[in-house]
This record gives C-alpha cells, structure tokens and sequence, in this order.
C-alpha cells in the first residue's frame, strides 16, 4: 500500500503520552475527521475529544476493534496502546495480555484488511547482556521485564506478518520519551518528565533512580517526527520492520537536574531509588547507535538536553503562571 493512499487512520492507545499527541499532528497533517482516536477506559482530553472523532475500544478484543477499522474505513493503524515496564513488573499477565494479544489482534486485522501498522518497540528489547554503548542496530535481545519480552516478542511478530503475510508494517525502538502535554504511565523513564514538572511546581523533586542513571532519551516533537516520517518513508527504502533504533540524546539523572537548575537555580533534587525501576534501568543501554535508521529512511532528530529543557521549562512555566499546572 503506497503513502498516497492511505487517508484515513486509527490510534489506538490515543489518550497516553505519545498516542494523544500523535493522534493531534496526524490530524493536522490529514484532516480531523480522517483520524479516529481510540483509548480504552480513561476520558479523552477536550483537545483530543473535540478535534476529531473518538471512540473506546478494549485492544484485547478483536471483533470490537475490526469492526472499529471497518466502521470508519481504516487504512492503517498506529498501534500506541501498551503497558509500560514498572506497571508491566507489577501487572505481568495484564502486559502480556495488552501487548501481545493486542498486536497479535491488530496484526490479524491488517492482514485481513490491507491495513498498514505502526508498532512502537522499545529500549526494553535490550537487556544486561547486550553491549550499554552505542548499542548496535542487530545485537543480544534478552531482556529481563516483562514489558521487554513483550517487546522483543511483538518485533518478531511483525517481522514474521511482513514475510509471510506480506503486512506493511513499521516501528521503532523508542528510548524514554519527554513530553509536557499527557504526562506517562508507568514507565521507569517518567523520572525524567516527573523532574520538569515538580522543578516548577514545587523546586523539589525526589527522583526514583541514583543520579548516574544514564538512559537514552528524545524529546516529543522528535518521537513524533521518527513516528509519522517511518511511517510515510518509501518502503523499498526500509530493510527492516518494526526494530529500528533511534535516539536523539543520553544523560544522567543528575545531567538532568543540573541543566533545569540552569534555568531554577533553586531547584533541588534528592535521589531515592526505587528498587525495581533502578534494576530495569541499570539493565538497559545508555547509548544507542541509530545509524540504520539515519541511513534507511533518514531519521534526524532536532533537540538535544538544552534545546529540549528551554522548550519544556518556558512551557509548563507559562501553564503555572496561568494556573493550569
Ligand atoms: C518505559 O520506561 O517503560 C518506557 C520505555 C523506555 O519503553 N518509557
């Protein structure tokens, strides 16, 4: 299925942190009514109910979610609806459910309709043993967490719909992601949007990892462009799937903290890690090498820490200025 047909579109997991943005700039870019938001139980915020059309949908059942696809003539899916890795710690049976039965669903779908998919993986792929530095693209898969196995499994998944079924499908490996409109859920990376947030309400943060946490991050408007450009990239072009590497910057807690305290010099922050968060982050990389995805479909992302801690301070500041943090 070529880029140029593709018009009208489906989002699931629509109300998280990256779906209800996405969901916003796929509108922008295709029309309101051509981009249908899906989420399960939580209400939609007024931005994302009013701009387009919305529904509730259980990813776990796929009569509902086909006849969500059918209804509103769905020509692909960006498939954001996923437990993350400490909800996936504390719910296994729930992550594995969302996240393999989900996309086995959304899979089975595509494949009987032509459809599309995005699938985002994770950082959570990796594990101890694979290398922390300048991760390669092809390397060791054997994570630890739940969330991670879920990954790795969902990876393979769509490798095997392209190949045998022929499914377009289409993801990247996404590092921890930043962002000042839906805050995220369960994830071990929310330390480092959780600090934003409190450095302006509170000039306190307590932050659940040790300050040499380094972990490979990007910054929303980035994950956006990685999402939508793979998406619309020319599919010869592509070598791979839904595995793609892709960073935009690696820094330590206390990297963090000092570089908002450039902007909140009374910022403070203690350091008390939570055990099952630190173990997960000390068995993921630090560094990622994302130079297939530079070279296969020219992925390039535009903010590094400073650009991105002067982005998110001017806007949750004017939001608290306003009343509205
Ligand atoms: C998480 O921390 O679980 C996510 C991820 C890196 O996939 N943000």
């Amino acid at each position: 299925m070529s880029s140029a047909r593709i018009r009208r579109m489906l989002v699931t997991g629509a109300v998280g942190q990256i779906g209800s943005e996405l969901t916003i700039a796929l509108r922008e870019q295709h029309g309101p009514q051509n981009v249908v938001a899906a989420g399960h139980r939580t209400a939609p915020s007024p931005a994302l109910r009013d701009s387009g059309p919305f529904e509730f949908v259980d990813v776990t059942q796929k009569d509902d979610l086909e006849a969500l696809a059918i209804k509103h003539e769905i020509q692909a899916i960006y498939h954001m609806a996923a437990i993350l890795s400490a909800v996936g710690e504390a719910r296994p049976h729930l992550c594995w459910d969302v996240n393999v039965n989900g996309l086995y669903n959304v899979l089975e779908i595509a494949r009987e309709h032509n459809l599309r998919v995005f699938c985002p993986s994770s950082i959570a792929v990796f594990g101890p043993e694979t290398p922390a530095d300048n991760t390669p693209q092809e390397t060791v898969l054997r994570p630890r967490t739940m969330y991670g196995i879920t990954k790795v499994g969902g990876e393979l998944l769509c490798d095997y719909y392209a190949r045998r079924f022929d499914v377009d499908v289409r993801g990247v490996r996404y590092p921890g992601i930043i962002s000042n409109v839906t805050p995220p859920g369960g994830g071990t990376t929310d330390y480092a949007v959780e600090i934003y947030y409190e450095a302006i309400r509170h000039r306190r943060y307590e932050c659940f990892v040790r300050e040499d946490t380094v972990l490979p991050m990007m910054y929303m408007p980035d994950c956006i462009k990685a999402t939508i450009d793979l998406m619309e990239a020319d599919a010869k072009r592509l070598k791979h799937r839904a595995d793609y590497n892709v960073t935009a910057m690696s820094f330590s807690a206390g990297e963090l903290a000092a570089e908002i305290k450039k902007h909140v010099p009374e910022f403070v922050v203690t350091y008390r890690p939570d055990p099952v968060r630190q173990a997960i982050a000390d068995s993921w990389p630090q560094t990622i090498d994302d130079s297939v995805a530079r070279a296969e479909w020219g992925w390039q992302p535009s903010y590094d820490l400073a650009a991105m801690t002067s982005d998110m301070i001017a806007e949750l500041g004017k939001r608290h200025a306003e009343g509205n943090l």
